[in-house]
C-alpha cells in the first residue's frame, strides 16, 4: 500500500519527509491537512498525532509522527533503493550522523524556524507583523551558530563527514525560507554556501520546491 503522508505541501516539517521520499524513490500520497481550517486540532487527527502538528505517516497501519524519525524510518526501510547511506550503519559513522542530526535540531532549527515564523508565517496565519526585537535576537543566535558551521564545513564536505546524510537534508526546508526572506546568512559564509549549493540543488529538493 502507498505510504500516506499527512501534512501540507508548504509545511517545512512535511517537506523534511517528502525530500527523503524523493531521495529514496518512494511513491507517497500526500493527504492534505488544512492547517488554516484547524484540521490538525480535530479529535481524529489528535488520535494519530497527539501534539496536533503535521506531519505524520500511515505506512499500511504503522503510524509515526515527528518529521526526523519519519525520515529516518523511510531511509532505513528502503536502505537498498535510491540514495544510499543517508543513515550510516557503521557505529562510529552512525554516532557522527546522530551528532549532526542533533546539531541541526539544537543549533540550526530553533533560530532558522523562528525567523521563518516571525517573517513569513505570522503574516500568513495571524496577519501580524514580525516582532523586530525577537528577529534581531534570532538573527544574532543564528549568525553565531553558522560561524561554527563554517568551521565544521571547512574541514569536511557535509555535516556528519564527507558523505551526505539525512542530517544535511534536514536543513533544507528552514534554510530555503532564510534565503526566501532575503537573509544573507548562508551566502556570506563560503563553506556554508558551498554546502548549501550542493544540497539545495539536489533533484529531490528541486522536486519538493517545484510542487509546493
Ligand atoms: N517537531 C515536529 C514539528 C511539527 C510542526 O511544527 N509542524 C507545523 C507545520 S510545519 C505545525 O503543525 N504547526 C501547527 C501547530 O503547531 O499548531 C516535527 O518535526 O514533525
Amino acid at each position: 500500500m502507498t505510504l500516506k503522508l499527512y501534512g501540507m505541501a508548504l509545511s517545512t516539517n512535511t517537506q523534511r519527509v517528502t525530500v527523503v521520499c524523493h531521495e529514496k524513490n518512494i511513491p507517497f500520497e500526500l493527504v492534505k491537512v488544512d492547517l488554516f481550517a484547524n484540521e490538525h486540532k480535530s479529535a481524529g487527527f489528535l488520535e494519530k498525532q497527539p501534539f496536533g502538528q503535521v506531519p505524520y505517516i500511515d505506512d499500511d497501519g504503522f503510524v509515526l509522527y515527528e518529521s526526523r524519525p519519519i525520515a529516518a524510518y523511510i531511509a532505513r526501510k528502503y536502505a537498498a533503493q535510491g540514495t544510499p547511506g543517508l543513515v550510516p550503519s557503521d557505529p562510529q559513522d552512525h554516532a557522527l550522523y546522530e551528532q549532526a542530526v542533533a546539531t541541526e535540531m539544537s543549533h540550526f532549527d530553533p533560530s532558522a524556524s523562528g525567523l521563518s515564523f516571525e517573517m513569513i508565517a505570522k503574516k500568513i496565519f495571524f496577519k501580524t507583523d514580525p516582532d523586530e526585537a525577537r528577529v534581531a535576537q534570532l538573527l544574532s543566535t543564528l549568525n553565531a551558530k553558522l560561524d561554527v558551521y563554517e568551521e565544521i564545513l571547512g574541514k569536511q564536505k557535509y555535516l556528519a563527514g564527507d558523505e551526505i546524510t539525512l542530517a544535511d537534508l534536514f536543513h533544507l526546508p528552514a534554510g530555503t525560507r532564510l534565503v526566501k526572506i532575503g537573509l544573507d546568512v548562508i551566502e556570506k559564509r563560503p563553506n556554508v554556501s558551498r554546502w548549501w549549493k550542493d544540497i539545495s540543488s539536489r533533484p529531490s529538493w528541486v522536486a519538493v520546491t517545484s510542487s509546493a
